[in-house]
């Protein structure tokens, strides 16, 4: 018997094949029209989208249960100005001379620059921190476990949920993002991760014309020998 106090697995009904073959494929459909949108629209999103699509990023497999997350929701125009402020801020010294050039050369067909309206534009803005150790009240730390991991598949979970809600999302990286810290009061142990952009598209939003690998490029089904 393990240790620790186990109860009953819920939440996984048997199914036949056939139905989760459509489900399956259903859903990978709907997955394959995601794009990253950097044109938004005015229209507000519901709250209650937002909550339920932050408990799938809660759901979120992680290192030893320790959940070294923390999601701040930002829908104030006044605090998205000041981000994107701060983040341009950053961006025109990334393409103005910071990056490399073979890394300038890669972003060369998404289009990107150092200008983030939809900073501005997008209704919605959730910064993602990570928590490489807990912070007792008694100020003592407690370590977490593979962090980078843990949140990386939470965001991506959130971003699937958006997606599956209706909404464009954009991961959006400035670097450093130390003043998200500053602008949302979050503690210096909580390192911003990503700020993800969510909202509906602009109507006359453009996406680059890049196409995902090959399936078979990118993905092997092992034979044993
Ligand atoms: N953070 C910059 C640059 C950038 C980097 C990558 I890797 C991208 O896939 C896209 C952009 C920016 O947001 O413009």
């Amino acid at each position: 018997m393990p240790y620790g106090e186990h109860h009953p697995l819920v939440g996984y009904p048997i199914r036949s094949d056939e139905e989760m073959i459509a489900r399956a494929r259903g859903f990978a459909d709907e997955m394959r029209t995601r794009r990253t949108v950097r044109s938004y629209a005015p229209r507000q999103i519901a709250e209650a989208v937002v909550r339920s699509c932050l408990e799938v990023a809660l759901s979120a497999p992680n290192g030893a249960n320790r959940q070294p997350w923390h999601f701040v929701a930002i829908t104030d125009p006044g605090l998205k100005r000041q981000i994107r402020e701060a983040a341009e801020e950053e961006e025109r010294r990334f393409y103005g001379g910071g990056a490399p050039q073979e890394w300038l050369d890669a972003l060369a067909p998404l289009g990107t620059d150092a200008d983030k309206p939809f900073l501005e534009e997008a209704p919605l803005l959730v910064a993602i921190f990570a928590e490489s150790y807990e912070l007792r009240p008694d100020g003592t730390r407690v370590k977490n476990y593979y962090v980078q991991e843990s949140v990386g598949i939470a965001t991506g979970m959130l971003i699937t949920a958006f997606h599956h809600a209706g909404l464009a999302t954009l991961t959006h990286t400035p670097s450093p993002m130390r003043f998200l810290n500053d602008l949302l009061g979050r503690p210096y142990h909580e390192r911003p991760f990503l700020l993800l952009v969510v909202g509906h598209p602009a109507q006359d939003a453009t996406v680059p014309a890049i196409t995902k690998k090959p399936f078979a490029s990118v993905v092997t089904f092992a034979r044993g020998s």
